[in-house]
Parts: structure tokens; sequence; C-alpha cells
């Protein structure tokens, strides 16, 4: 069956690469490393912090790593068992300057022959992912895609840009997450629109290859049985062997309702909810089921483009789409939480903690969102060693740690 719904794997370039009004006259002198005031949420200041050198960090540009808390899931230590994030997207400029060293890597590949098929998994020379467009190792943007600034780029570094590194940003995902780059849609014709075949291959090859997070900023409003029996085994059969998190993204330019995959009420699914620069639900943000639907920020957020070291202020619900899927890798990374499965994980952190939060946007307008929704906030997670300068009820938060 043919998706006749329209394809947000090109739409979400444009739900999150609307430029800024100061944007669109060029990036401020010295951006992205001085600071910028495009957020009212948090007040931009410097950030002096030793271990965290990225100069959009100290330039206080990172508050929606703040905002979600994202530094409580770093770590001093590289850690043992990172979390691999399957980002499905238009293509990726690998050897961005803040995403080389934040790949998934096939190791097999990586130490195998070119052109030779090292670990027999049907993919020749697959070494930090596949496109499935044009059937090929090669992930980078295509076609009018090489000249725009790069979305697949720009969501895998709030996922998991390198963090300390001396250069451009940092993300929640930073020590946490590893990215496994899925080209699924392309910038031109066809390849526009939404193949639930080519769709079923790559979520079949990021379960295989062991990707835990699905990010989706992409959604569609058609779908076909196969692709619904994929997903429903990767995000809701219990006991699936490739059970995993399908983080999905909101739309907020106004659509009747969220699409798929956000429009499934499948037990492992998180609805990214854009939070505008109002501290509230972005305007024009889709109905979704209710469940597990976490706040995280989309505007006046700065990402990784072109290689080697653009970068771009950005704003739209796929920002906060990658952001959650990072900070939940990153705290799911963590020695406390590393040995639990996705439903132990869900339960006990995403539902058991974070979703109880105290700490809440304003309440919308519509339902389900009446209530105001829940932020991806990692206060509640802090192990004693670190505190976030953001978490802003740190005597509630003292109580419901054990
Ligand atoms: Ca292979
Ligand atoms: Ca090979
Ligand atoms: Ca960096």
């Amino acid at each position: 069956m043919e998706l006749r719904g329209y394809w947000k794997g090109l739409c979400v370039a444009l739900l999150s690469c609307v430029p800024l009004p100061s944007a669109a006259q060029g990036p401020p002198p010295g951006f992205p490393c001085r600071p910028l005031a495009c957020s009212t949420l948090i007040p931009t200041r410097t950030v002096d912090d030793p271990t965290t050198n990225d100069c959009a960090y100290r330039a206080g540009n990172l508050w929606w790593v703040d905002y979600v808390a994202g530094s409580l899931a770093w770590s001093k230590e590289p850690r043992a068992h990172p979390i691999t994030v399957a980002v499905f997207d238009d293509g990726f400029w690998l050897d961005h300057e803040d995403l080389r060293n934040q790949l998934w890597t096939n190791e097999a590949e990586a130490r195998g022959k070119a052109g030779t098929d090292d670990d027999g998994n049907g993919y020749v020379d697959d070494v930090h992912g596949w496109d499935f467009v044009d059937n090929s190792p090669d992930v980078a943007p295509k076609g009018e895609c090489r000249d725009r600034f790069s979305h697949g780029t720009l969501m895998a570094s709030l996922v998991a840009a390198e963090r300390n590194n001396h250069v451009g940003i940092a993300a929640p995902g930073s020590d946490g997450a590893r990215v496994m780059a899925l080209r699924i849609t392309g910038c031109d014709g066809a390849a526009t629109k939404a193949d639930p075949a080519r769709l079923v291959r790559a979520l079949e090859y990021a379960t295989r290859m062991g990707a835990r997070i699905l990010s989706f900023s992409a959604h569609w409003s058609v779908t076909s049985e196969e692709l619904d029996a994929a997903f429903r085994e990767i995000a809701d059969r219990p006991g699936s062997p490739v059970a995993a998190i399908v983080v999905a993204s909101v739309p907020n330019k106004g659509e009747p309702a969220a699409g798929y995959p956000a429009a499934y009420d499948f037990r492992r699914i998180v609805r990214a909810i854009p939070i505008g620069n109002d501290d509230t639900l972005s305007p024009g943000t889709s109905p979704a089921p209710p469940g597990l639907n976490l706040g995280a920020p989309s505007a006046c957020v700065i990402g990784a483009g072109n290689a080697p070291a653009q970068y771009k202020l950005e704003q739209g619900s796929s920002n906060s789409t990658a952001i959650l899927s990072g900070l939940l890798a990153g705290i799911w990374s963590s020695p406390r939480y590393a040995k639990l499965s996705p439903d132990e994980f869900l339960a006990g952190v995403v539902i058991g903690r974070m979703s109880k939060t105290a700490r809440r946007s304003k309440p919308g307008s519509r339902s389900p969102y009446l209530d105001g929704v829940p932020l991806a906030d990692a206060c509640l997670l802090a192990t004693g060693r670190r505190s976030a300068s953001v978490c802003r009820q740190p005597e509630a938060h003292r109580e419901a740690r054990p």
C-alpha cells in the first residue's frame, strides 16, 4: 500500500528549519560562541564548568540542555554501555566536528574489507548506518539536501553532540548515546514520500543491529498493515526480542492529528511535546493520544548542520524529539539503570519518576494537555554528585529521592 499522506521527513525539515528572525539575516558575529538571548525561559548567562568547554555551552546558549536538566545525564567516565539511538532522517554529515566521534559503529564492518558484507547482515560496508533510500552505506544528504542545512545532522547533534571538545554544542546524550544514522527520506521527488517497505526495512535493521531508542522527528498520516505490525512488535508486544523505545514527534504546525508513529497507542511510544518560548505548549501542537507525553524545548535551539563546522539556530518539534531521545539515552545508560529492559526503564524511570515530576509546563488548551505536560526532567534522577542549577524545586526533589 502506498502511503498517500504527507511525509514529514521532508516536512520535519521545514518544521525544524524555520529560521528565527535573528537567523534570517545570517548568524550574529561569533555564533554560536557568543551569548544569544533568544529564549525567555532561562536568562542567558555564561557557564563556568571546567568539564564542559563547548563554546556554545559556556556562552549560555544551551539553555535547552539545562531546561531538561540534561547535564545530569552526563558522566565523568566514559559510559561502559552507551545506548544506540537510531535517528531516522534525511541524511547525515557524519564528519561534522561535533558528530564524528559520537557514532554507533558496526565493528565488524569498521575492521572488515571494503566491498564485503563482513557481518553478513545483508548490508555491505554499513559502518555507521544505512541509506535506505538509495540502498547505500553512504548516509550523506543527497540531491537538493546537499545544499541545505542538514536536518538529519541537526537531529543527530541534538541527540549526542560531542561534549568537552571545545567546539559547538553539547547535548543530553553526549556521554550516553551513540547515533545510528538511517536515511529514510530524501529531498527530491519520490524520495520525499513515505515508503512503508523502506520504513519496515529500516526498522528491522535498527533493532537487529542493537538500537534501543528509535528517534522519529518524521511523521506521516497513512500507514499500512505491514508497517503497523513492525511498530507493534517493537513498541508494544510484551517480551518482544526487538523491543525498543520509540520517541515520536508531535507536530506543532496546526495539523489536525499528530500522525504516526505518535498516533500509535503502544506502550513503548514516548511522544515529544514541543515546549515553546513561553514555557507552555508550542502554539499549534497537534492532539495526541494520552500516554507517555513528555515536553521538551523546541524553539531557540542551536544544532549542527553541514560539515565541517556549521551551526544554526532552529525551532520546531523535531528539536524536542531529538533532545528527548538523547536525554532518555543519557539516563538509561547510567550505571544505575543500564541493565534495565526497555519496559523496566519505562516503568521504573520514565513513568515512575520523570512523568511524575512536579515540574510541568503550563496547561494547554486542549485534551490531553489540559493538565499540563510533564517535562522531561532529569532533576529527580540526580545522583548527588551533580546538581542541576535549573532544577526549580529542589526541596520537592530531595523528598522524592529514595
Ligand atoms: Ca554488513
Ligand atoms: Ca565491509
Ligand atoms: Ca561540542
